[in-house]
């Protein structure tokens, strides 16, 4: 028993020490709609701008290559959104896209919600973190 709180320890110790840096605290919620959509920020999520990867699939994991996809984004503690322009979405193929760049302007907590539509249905997507 003592050991596996020692084993517990040293790990967690080193996951603060080398992980969790690029995506402090990210919580992601879990799908709505038909699509399989994973999300990723390059190197992030940082007060500023970002890029975000989205990955779209079907319920068969089959990639989906031509979808629309949009982006809302939300500071729910203080009722505001980002003063930024909303992202360039580039296609980069394979069901993969880039969302470019992703203005998350001012620290505190934040919502981003990507959706997406295609011929195989809609997908929806959020992310929660504090910067
Ligand atoms: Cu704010």
């Amino acid at each position: 028993m003592r050991l596996i709180a020692i084993a517990v320890l040293t790990w967690s110790a080193f996951i603060s020490a080398c992980g969790g840096e690029a995506n402090p605290g990210v919580q992601e919620s879990t799908s709505k709609g038909n699509l399989v959509m994973s999300l990723e920020f390059d190197d992030g999520p940082v007060v500023g701008d970002n890029v975000l990867f989205v990955t779209l699939a079907d319920a068969e994991r089959a990639r989906i290559e031509k979808a629309n996809l949009s982006v809302f984004l939300y500071m729910p503690t203080m009722g505001m959104g980002s003063s930024g322009a909303p992202p360039k979405v580039s296609n980069l193929g394979n069901g993969k896209y880039k969302l470019s760049p992703v203005v998350l302007d001012m620290a505190g907590e934040w919502l981003v919600r990507v959706s997406a539509t295609a011929e195989q249905g809609s997908g929806e997507k959020e992310l929660t973190f504090n910067l």
